[in-house]
């Protein structure tokens, strides 16, 4: 078969015709070819002078398209009689150099053979790549070679660096120079760039306490100054989450035009400037802020923008609307797939969300990673993808190809991790991506049965087998030999083989609960509270950041089935079997209720409280029925709180259990209150709930129904 080349080339015609050179190829053309790229290509072939060699000739791009004459741009053209390489500059060659190098098979005999045919290829997009943007922990230094490496790869030009945890990147020290060994290190980082064509550009973020004075103009020419001596060759100035002073826009424009005439016109070699504006996304421009830089910014100055808010899809539309302003097409810094506000979370998921039609509505196209480098790598591809040739990109497709070039190993194991990762969970940003897409179908088709009580085999089938895989994964995973991925994401790893067990606990538990086998559900529910517990554990031991704290597995679609089956069946083993509520306690809190309404409610657990969520809808009490808490043996309640406003008070009874058999009435609750306190209650309580005593249905509003608790 015909190999995979990523990026997509813009033009291949290859046949399933094959070049074999047994005799190596013979190097002719223009003279001192770039030497990165040659090491490449002496990787891929063997390069001769025996007589019988074929020819390789690399030369200049003679041709009137445009495209061809962009940065990167390469046409390579093998048939029977040699090899040619037609190139726009020397990224050029090394872009040519890594399709050889996708492109090579190996034959029967240990022959390196090609298929015969014409590439033509170009970018899309003139820069490509990523900004290292985000909150938390900047990379490590061995990360960001090995992300130079894989842009050079990729066909990315651009890396960004901009950690806003670096001090001499931000405030306070974006003044001083780097002390000696960072300063080596990004040294190092330039020459690496520069050997896998990728420009090094380096970004201060001054605004948080710059003054528009002539000293700190100076102080910011300086620094890139000493940048520049350090091999830096491209810069950038951020604004961006300042307020105040640093946020004028008329302020900005000056101190970037006069580094543009200072420094980048001045300096030699150096690339256009790039500038992060404060009003940075379409949600937050509400003044005449993106006006005045379209106005006032000298024209060769880049303006970056995430779209129409800080974490959104980037639309064709968006852009336009942005360009208009600031007067030339803005420089997208795409906030995915990073994880700085959801830093429990890791986004594993297909790079959609990148309208295909905005070739010419963007200067170029970066994305901010996770503080996980490693573990970026699968959005990255698929950004690399995009920004090269957005036509041929398929998120879907290119997500699969992405986790087979990140995990050889074991592609589809982590595979099925990554699209059971994708989600940050409910966040300020309001961003959500799909998650579990193959198979949010068969759960929600099995939950909406089992909420009727009816086991649904076939999804069950599914399911089940999805579960297995899950709790498989982990360990075909790490077989890699990508030691620095496996450490990143170790405890979502351990999480999510506890999901898969989980989840299998819980297909056996809802089976079980179909049946009249009351122990046996019992024992299969307890050993999925168990595995539930894990998770907690897992989920209070690891990565305990002070921001979002924890380890979230599949918790768009898988967390929440696991989650719902088990608290609908506790419920319903808790109140049909009292006898066995005393002998075998939960060892957590949860909803008591035999309202079905309730039954699937979240508890809302603090560190001492525990309640109900606050319920929307009117809630309807039949006869009889209630709903309740009950919590753990160890834990004594102290209080109990609530709020049933608008509610038909007469009929109702509050009472306490210890062992959820005898109930008594809790007499200090007057008869008519909507929002009450009680302040004392029998130490020896485990269980309080609200009954309807009437023989009317019982219409209520829930806002609040809480204990708190302390330790025996
Ligand atoms: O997005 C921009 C321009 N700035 C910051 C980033 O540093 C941060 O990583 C992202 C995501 O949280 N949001 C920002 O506001």
């Amino acid at each position: 078969p015909l190999p995979a080349i990523h990026p997509q080339p813009q033009e291949v015609t290859l046949s399933t015709n094959w070049l074999k050179a047994p005799h190596g190829f013979t190097l002719s053309g223009i003279q001192h070819p770039d030497e990165d790229a040659m090491r490449l290509i002496k990787e891929t072939l063997s390069v001769t002078s025996h007589s019988e060699a074929l020819p390789l000739t690399i030369k200049q791009i003679d041709s009137k398209d445009s495209e061809l004459k962009r940065s990167g741009a390469y046409q390579l053209t093998i048939d029977p009689k040699g090899i040619e390489i037609a190139v726009s500059d020397s990224r050029g060659l090394f872009y040519a150099a890594q399709t050889l190098q996708q492109l090579a098979q190996t034959d029967g005999q240990g022959n390196t053979t090609l298929p015969l045919g014409v590439i033509k290829d170009y970018p899309d997009i003139a820069y490509r790549g990523t900004v290292e943007g985000f909150y938390g922990d900047p990379w490590s230094h061995a990360d960001r070679i090995e992300q130079l490496r894989f842009y050079g790869k990729m066909k990315m030009n651009t890396y960004i660096y901009g950690p806003k945890d670096d001090p001499y990147h931000s405030s306070p020290n974006w003044r001083k120079p780097y002390p000696e060994k960072e300063a080596a290190q990004i040294k190092d980082l330039v020459k690496e760039a520069a050997a896998n064509k990728v420009d090094f550009v380096w970004a201060i973020h001054p605004g948080l306490d710059i003054k528009w004075t002539d000293e700190d103009r100076i102080n910011v020419l300086n620094k890139f100054g000493m940048m520049y001596d350090l091999g830096v060759r491209s810069f950038a100035v951020f604004f961006d989450d300042i307020s105040g002073e640093g946020a004028k826009a008329d302020k900005q424009a000056d101190l970037l035009n006069f580094l543009q005439k200072e420094f980048i016109e001045k300096k030699e070699g150096v690339s256009p400037l790039i500038m992060c504006p404060t009003e940075y996304n379409r949600a937050w421009a509400g003044s005449d802020y993106l006006d005045v830089l379209g106005k006032t910014l000298d024209p060769a100055i880049h303006v970056m923008w995430t779209g129409n808010s800080v974490i959104h899809d980037i639309t064709l539309e968006g852009q336009e609307w942005v360009n208009k302003r600031i007067q030339r097409p803005s420089y997208v810094w795409w906030n995915f797939p990073v994880s700085d506000y959801c830093r429990d979370h890791l986004l594993m998921g297909p790079s959609y969300g990148l309208d295909p039609n905005a070739i010419h509505a963007m200067s170029g196209f970066v994305a901010n990673p996770m503080e996980r480098a490693e573990a970026s790598k699968v959005a990255l591809y698929g950004v690399a993808d995009y920004a090269w040739n957005m036509k041929a990109y398929h998120p879907e497709s290119d997500f699969a190809e992405a986790c087979r070039y990140v995990l050889p190993e074991a592609p589809e194991a982590f595979q099925t991790f990554c699209e059971n990762n994708c989600d940050p969970g409910p966040n300020g940003h309001r961003y959500r991506r799909d998650e579990s897409v193959r198979n949010a179908g068969y759960a929600g088709a099995f939950l909406l049965d089992f909420r009727q009580h009816r086991y649904n085999a076939d999804a069950a089938d599914q399911m089940n087998r999805l579960f297995a895989e899950i709790a498989a994964a982990p360990a075909a995973i790490e077989t890699s030999r990508n030691k620095a991925l496996i450490d990143e994401i170790k405890p979502w790893l351990m999480q999510f083989h506890l999901l898969g067990k989980a989840g299998q606990a819980a297909i056996r538990t809802a089976e079980a609960g179909q049946g009249q086998d009351r122990a046996a559900t019992w024992q299969s529910y307890l050993s999925l509270t168990s595995l539930l517990d894990s998770m907690r554990t897992i989920d209070r031991t690891y990565n305990q950041n002070p921001y979002q704290k924890g380890v979230k597995v599949g918790s768009r679609v898988l967390t929440p089935f696991v989650q719902e089956i088990h608290s609908g069946i506790g419920s319903n083993l808790l109140f049909s079997d009292q006898s066995d509520a005393t002998t075998t306690r939960m060892s957590k809190a949860s909803i008591l209720t035999d309202i079905e309404q309730l039954k699937y409610q979240p508890l809302k657990e603090g560190k001492d409280q525990i309640g109900y969520n606050r319920l929307n809808e009117v809630l309807r009490i039949e006869p009889g029925q209630s709903f309740g808490l009950t919590w753990e043996l160890q834990k004594e309640a102290t209080s109990f709180n609530f709020s049933l406003p608008k509610s038909e008070n007469s009929g109702r009874v509050f009472e306490w259990s210890a062992d959820g058999k005898q109930w008594t009435a809790i007499a200090d609750i007057p008869a008519d209150q909507a929002h009450f306190k009680l302040e004392k209650i029998a130490p020896e309580a485990r269980y309080i709930r609200m009954r309807n005593a009437t023989d009317k249905q019982m219409q209520i509003y829930l806002y609040e129904f809480a204990i708190t608790t302390k330790e025996n």
